[in-house]
């Protein structure tokens, strides 16, 4: 059990390693790298399309890369926006890990590219753990799926420099309590910015953009709590929602009979 514990942190760091290395490597060419978490349907790719075509719209140059295991989907969408795009299929991994992200990119990001935005693989939990040398790390949640996410999966929001509601335009209809979704958040991440965006409406749209440019032009993101180190992602693993020992915890919860 221990060396499965051994073993995951051994994994983890060597990640952290090739991460801090990639985040210099970036900077050294003037990229910043944008790291996009959601479960599956959250609306990653469609706020993607519509980030593309603003900063197309605005001069500003950038790529997207998008990972899934399977389907070519996203990145046929994204690539309406004429901007360069790259699909990676993970082969059944589910997040992204910094030295294949480092593969993908070499020889492939264009040289004036200046925003690198990243769609992770659909999930909350696998990704949370992996820095991928990004400078900023968005983590997206839709209004349909219920304020208590951020206490569900604190890793992934504990750790986000940006929270970003999606789906705006749905929130009547899904009686979205948007308080208690902030109150949640803040509960995990104290002081993170939550941004509400709509793809169909354009809502919120330029936040993301914006954030990104400002910290391309040198601007500190928010520093979550969780993170220890100057990047804010060296952070501690055994926060993480999946046990390294693989038995979990259980708890008994009032009022339950067997
Ligand atoms: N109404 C509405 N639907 C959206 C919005 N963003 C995404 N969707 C829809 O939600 C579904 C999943 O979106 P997608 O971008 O594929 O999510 P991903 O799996 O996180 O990349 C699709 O049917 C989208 O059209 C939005 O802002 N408003
Ligand atoms: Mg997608």
């Amino acid at each position: 059990m221990c060396r499965t514990v051994d073993f995951r942190q051994a994994v983890l760091a060597r990640n952290d390693d090739s991460a801090r290395e990639l985040r210099a490597a970036l900077a050294g060419r003037g990229t910043v790298a944008v790291n996009l978490l959601s479960s599956p349907g959250s609306g990653k790719t469609a706020l993607l399309e519509a980030e593309l075509g603003l900063a197309r719209r605005r001069g500003v140059p950038v790529a997207a890369l998008t990972a899934d295991l399977a389907t070519e989907n996203d990145a046929l969408r994204l690539a309406r926006s004429g901007a360069p795009v790259k699909q990676v299929l993970t082969d059944g991994l589910c997040h992204l890990e910094a030295r294949m992200l480092a593969g993908h990119l070499d020889g492939w990001l264009p040289d004036d590219c200046r925003l690198l935005f990243v769609e992770n693989v659909g999930n909350l939990v696998c990704p949370a753990s992996y820095d991928l040398g990004e400078s900023l790390r968005v983590v997206l949640a839709s209004v349909t799926e219920g304020e208590d996410k951020p206490l569900k999966y604190p890793t992934a929001f504990g750790l986000a420099n940006l929270v970003l509601v999606t789906k705006k335009d749905l929130a009547a209809a899904a009686e979205f309590d948007e308080a208690a979704f902030t109150a949640n958040v803040r509960r995990v991440n104290p002081g993170v910015e939550v941004v509400h965006t709509s793809a169909r409406t354009g809502d919120g749209v330029g936040a993301l953009l914006d954030r990104a440019l400002a910290v391309l032009g040198g601007a500190e993101p928010h520093r979550p709590v969780m993170a220890a180190a100057p990047h804010g992602h060296s952070h501690s693993h055994s926060h993480g929602e999946g046990h390294e020992d693989g038995h979990g915890h259980e708890h008994v919860v009032a009022g339950e009979t067997p």
